[in-house]
């Protein structure tokens, strides 16, 4: 499945055989540049950047990497190869063939999800546009850019599908993407975490961790969709995710690493003194992260997620390794829920459940990389661990949205809150401190002091590497 740089839109789907098609995405493609260069990476569009590009989409594909002016990028559209055979893993109908073309009756439902999954895409790139100002290395000035460059791949997926199944309305949503504006109170985007704003380079490694993390789950349970042109489109997507959630984790974990450090030069852990960010302030960010993208798997009991179920649209996280019947009718499946001044587990239809259940394996994944990181501390002796918030903390979507509830789950009065709250969650003061540390780093190899630097370079290149040119 080797891709086609040779077209105006590379490809892996035969374009050229599809001249409707071709003239859609050929019609869109300018918008898309466009809004590129108004809304993408502020003060970098003549930078020359070392990206990576995709040139197969086998999971054992190569890439290619090089310097590329970002507007150049070769966004294009790019599907995992087909499974032969492959048939529909769960729902109403189980067993039958995976559908080639858009199931009718199910139309609306698949398009909003398309259009929910692409809009989270250029949001993040509004939302990470100026950050490249106050990058703290060159490194890692490009991992933010191949990261912003692959969102907007992953909005070249969603308008594919758009464009290729949607006729009339596909085509209308895809210019709706490219109007919407992250955080604008007019024209929002649509989930709420891809309107909150990334204003420094903690908020953005804690951001790719957390909430490309979701992105990862999501799309994972959209790969096991019974429409295959969705499926085929995620499985690629996925592999593209993995980067992201690795400059999430490893950011978060080189500034772990620099505040233990100064935590051991200097014997206190009031580290603020010295330009590092204390233990106790990267624990307020993971909060705040953790919350905001966990309110992203939408309500604990939801119709919404039993109908895409039901219709083979969306499935569980790794559908095709769970052993049942992928019906889920007669089934129950434990949630938390306030009663008597506690939370409790009760069983409630699995079928409902779904959103939850998925929320569950993304808590399960992000503890496995606080583990990671309190290793690094327990290595400096340093007798303090992070730890993940109880998933009731500080919600706005779902069952706990409405209750005021501790970092250990204690549910708490009103009163109680607004005393605590400072303790748990950012303040303007904490984020004016970590602002304060945001001065632009642009050396060859060198790094910022609050953050340590990366363990090694990208494609083999030393760290001190020209990764970006400036322009
Ligand atoms: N904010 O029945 P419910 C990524 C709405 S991230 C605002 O629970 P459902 C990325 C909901 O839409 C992955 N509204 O909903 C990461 C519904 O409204 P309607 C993004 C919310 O449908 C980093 C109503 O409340 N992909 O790729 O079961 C960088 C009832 O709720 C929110 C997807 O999300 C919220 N947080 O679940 C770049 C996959 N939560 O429809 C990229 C596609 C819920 O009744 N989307 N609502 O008007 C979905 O699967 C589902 O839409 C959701 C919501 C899981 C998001
Ligand atoms: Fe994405
Ligand atoms: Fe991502």
């Amino acid at each position: 499945m080797a891709i086609d740089y040779a077209s105006r839109i590379p490809n892996n789907v035969d374009l050229g055989a599809d001249r409707r098609l071709q003239r859609a995405l050929e019609d869109w493609q300018p918008k898309f540049v466009d809004w590129w260069r108004e809304m993408g990476p502020e003060g970098y569009q003549a930078s020359e950047v070392y990206l990576r590009t995709a040139m197969t989409a086998e999971p054992s594909g190569w890439a290619h990497f090089g310097h590329v002016r970002m507007p150049d990028y070769r966004w294009g559209i790019f599907l995992a190869p087909p499974e032969p055979e492959r048939r529909i893993a769960f729902g109403d109908h189980a067993g039958a063939p995976a559908w080639q073309e858009l199931p009718g009756e199910y139309r609306a439902a698949l398009r909003g999800l398309i259009v929910t999954q692409g809009d989270t895409e250029p949001a993040s790139v509004e939302q990470q546009r100026r950050l490249g100002h106050t990058c703290p290395s060159l490194y890692d000035l490009r991992n933010l850019f191949q990261v912003n460059v692959e969102e907007g791949r992953h909005l070249w997926a969603m308008v594919y599908l758009l464009d290729a199944f949607f006729g009339r309305d596909g085509r209308e949503e895809a210019e709706q993407l490219l109007l919407r504006r992250s955080g604008d109170p007019d024209r929002p985007r649509i989930l709420n975490a891809f309107n909150e704003p990334t204003p420094d380079w903690l908020s953005f490694f804690m951001f790719t961790f957390f909430t490309d993390r979701d992105g990862k789950y999501q799309l994972a349970s959209l790969a096991e969709s019974g429409f295959d042109p969705l499926s085929r489109t995620c499985r690629f997507m996925l592999t593209e995710e993995a980067h992201h959630m690795f400059v999430g984790e490893s950011g978060v974990a080189r500034v772990v690493r620099r505040a233990c450090e100064l935590v051991r030069a200097h014997d206190t852990d009031q580290i603020r003194a010295y330009g590092g960010i204390d233990l106790a302030t990267l624990q307020k960010y993971l909060n705040f992260h953790f919350a905001v993208s966990i309110d992203l798997f939408g309500q604990e009991l939801s119709t919404n997620a039993a109908n895409y179920y039901t219709m083979g649209l969306k499935g569980r996280f790794q559908e095709t390794r769970i052993d049942d019947d992928h019906r889920l009718r007669d089934a129950t499946y434990p949630i938390l829920r306030a009663a008597g001044g506690t939370l409790r587990e009760h069983a409630a239809p699995a079928l409902n459940a779904l959103n939850e259940r998925l929320r569950d394996a993304y808590i399960a994944d992000c503890a496995r990389g606080l583990a990671r990181w309190n290793k690094i501390i327990h290595s400096f002796g340093i007798d303090r661990q992070l730890t993940l918030p109880h998933r009731a903390f500080n919600r706005a979507i779902g069952a706990f949205a409405r209750l005021s509830v501790a970092p250990d789950g204690r549910l708490l009065d009103a009163a109680a809150w607004d005393r605590c709250g400072a303790d748990w969650l950012p303040t303007a003061d904490d984020r004016a401190y970590v602002m304060s540390l945001m001065q632009p780093v642009t050396e060859p190899g060198r790094v910022a002091g609050w953050i340590a630097p990366p363990a090694r370079g990208i494609d083999g290149k030393d760290i001190d590497y020209q990764y970006v040119r400036l322009a």
